[in-house]
């Protein structure tokens, strides 16, 4: 992430006017101006990609895929065109190899289960992360479950980050993939994936990137990555929600069975024998939400004007002032302090409940989130029950900052000082 900040300058971007786009940010809360903190959740949706959708909606709406009137094809047109779109914004090598899920946890059941079915015998191993979100454990968890498999876990270090030589410690001939977040939802860690991957390769074991929280914040290439399957939301990414991107090989793609039944994902039915639509369409059964992937295109495009590595610089930037001003307040303990670290900010005080500083900033209309992140077993190894969670986006500005590090100083006072 950092690498992706280096060479470009922000000064070009009017970050500023930018965060006119987003109406949602205009208004009012509890009598204070909105200040957006709860971007790693969902982040908010310009104009442009609410008027995409709603265009559509209005003017365009028609089921996809072998409609033989107008208004299929031009539906069919549009949402395609997100394929070749998502291609191009992660440089995968082909659009066959996009498929559309509803999201990133939809994504990394479906290489749990597909994947798992033809490439998982009993005593093999799946490896993650101490780090991970509840998505990508759970869904090994049930596969190593009904595969007759372990799940094997590396270890973080204090600062949240992987511990290289356990790391390597724990690849070996019965690891059947490695499934790894590429930024820590909870922590803000920027996993070295391109490292790991390489290693993981060198002994021929195939390896998913969970990147929901790394699409939205920095340029991602898949082929340089060298990626086997790389899952995310649209709803981090200025899209809507209920869609995601799995990018996966064709190589494996093209021998892993369907994970859903039903329409579109056919060549022929008969109830003697059913054979399968081509990749990626097997693994897309039923109507999709259309409306979802055209405005999934939508926010590419809104993206990409801006530039993914112009926002990750001035992403950084943000991080880097508001680490400053956070450090600052007393009794305030930053948890994930790794070196290369995404907009996120988890902190907390040993005498005030996470729940109670969120809720003191709500009064303030400062939305951050609160709790374990769905990320429980991160909790633990930090042993704390809960943080409260500041997660930044490139609307924000230094203002919001200052407005949040003040807020926290209020709850301070009301539940310290
Ligand atoms: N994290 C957060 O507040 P879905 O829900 O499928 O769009 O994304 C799941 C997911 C998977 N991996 C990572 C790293 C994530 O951060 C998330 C979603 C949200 O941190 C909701 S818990």
């Amino acid at each position: 992430m950092a690498e992706a900040a280096q060479s470009i300058s922000t000064e070009k971007v009017d970050f500023d006017k930018i965060r006119k786009d987003f109406p949602v940010l205009q208004q009012q809360v509890k009598g204070h101006p909105l200040v957006y903190f709860d971007n790693a959740a969902s982040s908010q949706i310009p104009s442009q990609v609410a008027d995409r959708i709603d265009n559509y909606h209005r003017n365009e709406h028609s089921n996809v895929h072998r409609g033989i009137h107008t208004l299929s094809q031009k539906a069919t047109d549009s949402y395609e065109a997100t394929r070749k779109k998502v291609r191009d914004f992660i440089n995968a090598g082909d659009k066959d190899e996009i498929i559309f899920t509803t999201g990133t946890t939809d994504s990394i059941n479906l290489v749990a289960n597909s994947f798992c079915e033809c490439y998982v015998e009993q005593g093999d191993e799946i490896l993650i992360s101490e780090i991970e979100h509840h998505a990508n454990i759970v869904p090994w968890q049930m596969a190593a479950e009904k595969h007759d498999a372990k799940l094997r876990v590396i270890p973080v270090n204090d600062d949240g980050e992987i511990i290289w030589d356990e790391y390597l410690d724990l690849l070996n001939e019965n690891t059947a993939i490695l499934a790894i977040g590429h930024v820590s939802n909870a922590l803000g860690t920027v996993h070295p994936v391109k490292k790991m991957i390489e290693a993981a390769h060198q002994r021929h074991i195939p390896v998913l990137i969970d990147g929901a929280q790394a699409v939205p914040h920095s340029a991602v290439d898949v082929q340089d990555l060298d990626a086997d399957f790389y899952a995310f939301s649209a709803h981090k990414m200025c899209g809507p929600t209920g869609f995601g991107i799995l990018y996966g090989k064709k190589k494996y793609l093209d021998e892993m069975p369907p994970y859903r039944g039903g329409g579109d994902m056919i060549d022929k039915v008969s109830f003697e024998e059913t054979t399968y639509n081509i990749t990626p369409h097997k693994f897309e059964a039923g109507t999709p939400p259309i409306a979802a992937g055209i405005g999934l295109g939508a926010a590419i495009d809104y993206l990409s004007d801006i530039g993914m590595k112009n926002i990750a610089l001035y992403e950084q930037e943000l991080l880097e002032y508001a680490t400053d001003e956070l450090l600052n307040i007393d009794g305030l303990r930053i948890i994930g302090t790794a070196k290369d670290k995404a907009s996120v900010l988890s902190f907390v005080f040993d005498d005030i409940h996470a729940t109670d500083i969120g809720t003191i900033l709500d009064q303030q209309g400062i939305a951050i989130r609160t709790g374990h992140h769905c990320a429980q077993p991160t909790m633990r190894r930090f042993d704390i029950p809960a943080t409260a969670r500041a997660s930044i986006s490139f609307y924000n500005n230094k203002k919001d900052i200052d407005r949040l590090v003040a807020g926290i100083k209020e709850a301070k006072t009301f539940f310290v000082d």
